[in-house]
């Protein structure tokens, strides 16, 4: 049957507002959004050149029985139009999930920077922000072991910024000219396309074995910070030393932090590989799914300052993209603090089309000679120029400034500007010079590049102060917890059992030796490996009599733990014949501390008088859950009791050193999976107690594991 068309006479269909116009608050980035937004709703189908279609359902035939006819415009422009869908993936950090908010500087911060938007506490500068992954395809798994991309167009009143970091503080290679190599390496493998999402195999650790500046973030990308347990739960890293430049001219070094407001946690490696079956969208979805329950993810925006005249001071290079500045030694000062709060229309025109580049920077930022940073000013407008199919990818309108952004650069394939007037060159006498240059000043001017003297030889060599590759690598082991350095160990294992060659294998843990002999030794035992003596030992101690720290508590993500269960997922976990009653307490005490509270039970439908499931176990498994509360009548413990995959959930909470707490019948479910009904971290009590119960449920959720749990944890089959 043909559409019947729905057209209002009259109504353009070509630009609408869109469904989701911008609300109260929207910013001009919103709204500037909106104009192009297009909403389908009430308008007649047509062709992309305005012909409304009678049939969408068949092709244009001679005869009913065909042959099909070229003439049939509509069908192959809609095939056409199809054919074209796909654009290149990133070539790295093709994964990504992306989200609108705003970022506020919380005072003036006129002596260290003239950039407008870390000027003024009452200006709320648009952001876009993209999270991703870096190995896998645009189809992989969220919760694979991988650096995570943390980039951030800010839609400043003088031009977009772009931060383009991590979620790590460091990177795997010192100058840019390595890049294709190191991608290279830890791509699936050019001859088989294995594996996807890993770096599991023997190219990349041929690679980072023959490159030891690699080690240190290599250390970082095996420990917890590989597997974040939300992308609104992990910091970012602006990784470069960058400068901050006031009006009078004056330059300071930074380095860029970016802190969660809730804090940082990250997933365990048996959930991690768990979840990438489960729900390969974990991450993508929690972060949509906060940001349409009104959990804004916040974080703070923060500096390491370092004058110039302490450029020296250290013990290792500020140049040196491998080497973080310990906060030990300069802490960070908070200068503002980015919400997230509107998740994209469109997948593809925003998320898919936004490019970033590290050399868009506006007036009062700048950059340093670090060689990693230098080549990538270059190569991020480049690749867009291929991914998005020509120069104009500033013009789509996710990448458009809020400022107008006229020059005389013209034409180019997809030009959707019409640029008025004769003179497109400058100078020019017949249109009064116009568009002019503005110069540089304290407000408002034109990009100034920081004065900075330089002298030198042509030359291609690497800084002999880049040379200490170990240092820090032990530094970031010594200051690791138990449990850190245990899953960092476990990781090295895991990877390294699926490498094939066996030098490779052990070229890598006699690398690890110049990091801790005991974590060489460790990694070595389970790949039935000797590590050789270390040849150039990393000190967490200052080598060279400057400035440097022995262990540095802030690298731990155990300092990172923040009070409180906000935005936590918890599990009710029944069956039919559930204790209303203790749902309904332990619901409204989670929810009231700001958790989120799901009903799971074997099968959809009532568990008890007016409370129903919202999931199912097989749905939504432990591991999508922060914690697990059983509060069963007789016949619904008798049925979890008596079911494998109930049993199996509890367990698996537990070996996920999970809270987990259990009311009146409740406790029978743990006695079947031969649990304690009673330590730290597992809570219970009578029905009667219920307020009593979930008082410290809630207390031991705030803690996030229950580490002490970790050594008996080991022994559950889950
Ligand atoms: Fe890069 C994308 C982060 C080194 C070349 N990079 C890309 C993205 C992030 C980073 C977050 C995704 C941006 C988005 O969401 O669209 N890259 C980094 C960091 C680095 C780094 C923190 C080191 C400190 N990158 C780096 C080097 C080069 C590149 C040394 C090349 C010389 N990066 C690219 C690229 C990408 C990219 C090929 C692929 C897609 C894109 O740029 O837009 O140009």
């Amino acid at each position: 049957m043909a559409n019947q068309s729905p057209a209002k006479p009259g109504v353009p269909n070509s630009v609408q507002p869109s469904g989701t116009a911008p609300k109260a608050g929207a910013t001009s980035k919103d709204m500037q959004l909106d104009t192009f937004s297009v909403n389908p709703e009430n308008e007649a189908l047509r062709t992309n050149h305005g012909v409304k279609i009678s049939d969408d359902q068949n092709t244009l035939k001679l005869g009913e029985r065909g042959p099909s006819l070229l003439e049939d415009f509509i069908m192959r422009e809609k095939i056409t139009h199809f054919d074209h869908e796909r654009i290149p993936e990133r070539i790295v950090h093709a994964r990504g999930a992306g989200a609108h908010g705003f970022f506020q500087v919380y005072e003036a911060q006129t002596e260290l920077t003239k950039a407008a938007f870390l000027r003024d506490p009452a200006v709320k500068t648009p952001v876009y922000v993209r999270f991703s992954t870096v190995q896998g395809s645009r189809g992989s798994a969220d919760t694979v072991r991988d650096v995570r991309g943390f980039s951030v167009k800010f839609y400043t009143e003088e031009g977009n910024y772009d931060f383009v970091g991590n979620n790590m503080p460091v990177f795997f290679i010192q100058d840019a000219i390595k890049f294709p190599d190191f991608v290279h390496a830890v791509k699936p493998e050019p001859h088989n396309e294995i594996p996807q999402g890993a770096s599991a195999h023997d190219t990349f650790w041929d690679f980072v074995s023959l490159v030891p500046e690699s080690m240190h973030m290599v250390l970082w990308v095996m420990s917890d910070r590989g597997i974040p347990q939300s992308l609104r739960l992990m910091e970012g890293f602006g990784i470069h030393t960058f400068r901050l430049v006031n009006a009078a001219g004056k330059s300071r070094f930074v380095k860029f932090h970016w802190r969660p407001v809730l804090g940082s946690y990250s997933l365990l490696w048996d959930e991690a590989q768990k979840l990438a079956g489960k729900d390969p969208d974990f991450n993508r979805r929690d972060l949509w799914n906060a940001i349409e329950q009104g959990d804004f993810p916040e974080w703070e925006l923060g500096v390491q300052i370092v004058e110039e005249e302490d450029e020296h001071k250290f013990d290792f290079d500020l140049l040196d993209p491998t080497k973080i500045i310990p906060e030990e030694l300069v802490p960070i000062k908070m200068l503002g603090k980015m919400t997230l709060n509107r998740n994209p229309d469109n997948y593809f025109a925003e998320t898919e089309q936004v490019a970033f580049c590290p050399g868009h920077i506006v007036p009062g930022i700048d950059f340093s000679n670090d060689p990693l940073l230098q080549g990538r000013l270059f190569s991020y407008t480049d690749t867009q120029i291929s991914r998005l199919g020509g120069p104009n990818f500033h013009q789509l309108p996710i990448n458009r400034p809020v400022t107008p952004n006229v020059n005389n650069q013209r034409d180019a394939m997809h030009q959707s500007s019409i640029h008025r007037g004769q003179a497109s060159y400058e100078p020019n006498s017949i249109a009064g010079n116009w568009p002019k240059e503005t110069p540089a000043a304290a407000v408002d001017g034109g990009f100034e590049t920081y004065h900075e003297r330089v002298s030198g030889e042509k030359i291609r060599k690497r800084s002999e102060s880049f040379a200490d590759h170990y240092s820090q690598a032990t530094l970031f082991w010594k200051s690791m917890s138990a449990p850190e350095q245990d899953h960092i160990v476990a990781a090295y294992q895991f990877e390294l059992s699926k490498v094939e060659r066996e030098f490779i294998r052990q070229r890598v843990v006699d690398n690890l030796a110049n990091i801790d002999p005991v974590l060489a030794q460790r990694v070595a035992e389970a790949l039935g490996l000797t590590p050789a003596a270390p040849t150039q030992p990393g000190s967490a101690k200052s080598k060279s009599g400057k400035a440097g720290v022995d262990v540095s508590p802030s690298l731990s993500l155990m300092s990172k733990v923040k009070p409180g269960i906000k935005s936590t997922q918890i599990a009710i976990l029944a069956a039919k014949g559930a204790d209303p009653k203790s749902i309904a307490a332990a619901k409204t005490a989670l929810t009231a501390a700001g958790a989120h509270v799901k009903v799971i039970a074997p099968m959809l439908g009532e568990v008890a008088p007016g409370i129903f499931a919202d999931a199912t176990i097989a749905g939504m498994p432990s591991i999508a859950f922060d914690a697990v509360f059983l509060a069963c009548g007789e016949a619904s413990a008798k049925a979890l009791s008596a079911s494998g995959d109930a049993r199996h959930y509890v367990l698996e909470a537990y070996k996920h050193l999970k809270a987990i707490a259990a009311v009146g019948y409740g406790r029978d479910v743990l006695q079947a999976s031969h649990l304690p009904v009673s330590e730290e971290g597992v809570l219970s009590g009578d029905t009667a107690n219920v307020d009593a119960v979930v008082a410290d449920f809630i207390e031991a959720i705030g803690k996030h594991r229950v580490w002490s749990r970790a050594a008996k944890a080991a022994s559950v089959p889950a």
